[in-house]
């Protein structure tokens, strides 16, 4: 399998690919496409890109994009167990939440852009991003209080899996741009940063050294 990925500093759909992928244990290849290159731009990088956006899949020629579409994909490919929990009231809050994460938090995506290269100190949240920031608390608090709790894991459902990989560029997000938030959920992203793949993204990330001015960083600080 090949995936396609953007810049790992800023692509967030990239990384849920991504981590997906790796979750998978398959083996896979990363090809990497510099987003706002001229290539990019002109459309000459994105040929093998259906929808013209990463992240992408490939496997035996057929291409499987979206990083939702992916995670169904891969699941089908590696087995449930490891992509969602196996209890149906488990399984069924999981699936709600990925998809409310998919379709939703439209201020938090735009107001606080992923950056794994810069942090935000003094960045003042709006309205709207701060009932984002509660909304994902109330989701998170359920999952670890109701599924998550009782394994003595510290991932959503017990077992690392699709939720945590769906929420995981917003974990970022709520460290880049100094979010507050309960302790319990501190905890939670702390263990999602910590996370070997998370480890191992950002590493990379952290090496990246593309010209790139899509997001101003005004106030942003370089780790
Ligand atoms: N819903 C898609 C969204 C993918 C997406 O918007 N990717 C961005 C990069 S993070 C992209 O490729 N945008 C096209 C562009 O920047 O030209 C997914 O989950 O994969």
């Amino acid at each position: 399998m090949k995936i396609i990925i953007g810049n790992r500093t800023y692509s967030s759909w990239s990384m849920r690919g991504w981590l997906a992928a790796r979750q998978s244990l398959l083996p896979f290849v990363t090809e990497l496409r510099v987003m706002d290159s001229p290539e990019w731009i002109s459309g000459e990088a994105k040929t093998d890109m259906p929808s013209g956006k990463v992240p992408v899949l490939w496997d035996h020629g057929e291409a499987v994009w979206d990083s939702l579409a992916i995670i169904m994909y891969l699941a089908d490919k590696a087995g449930h167990d490891r992509f969602w929990p196996r209890e149906p009231k488990a399984r069924a809050l999981a699936y709600a939440m990925c998809a409310e994460m998919h379709s939703g938090f439209a201020p938090l995506r735009s107001h606080c852009p992923m950056n794994l290269q810069y942090h935000f100190p003094d960045f003042v949240a709006p309205a709207d991003v701060r009932a984002d920031v509660r909304r994902l608390e109330v989701l998170w608090e359920e999952a670890l209080s109701r599924f998550g709790a009782e394994t003595g894991e510290p991932w959503l459902f017990g077992r690392f899996g699709a939720a945590d990989i769906m929420f995981a560029p917003t974990c970022t997000r709520i460290e880049t741009y100094h979010l507050p938030v309960s302790a319990t959920v501190r905890t939670y992203i702390d263990h999602v940063l910590a996370h070997p793949f998370m480890v191992e993204w950002r590493d990379e990330a952290m090496a990246e050294d593309y010209p790139f001015t899509r997001y101003p960083i005004p106030g942003g600080v370089r780790r």
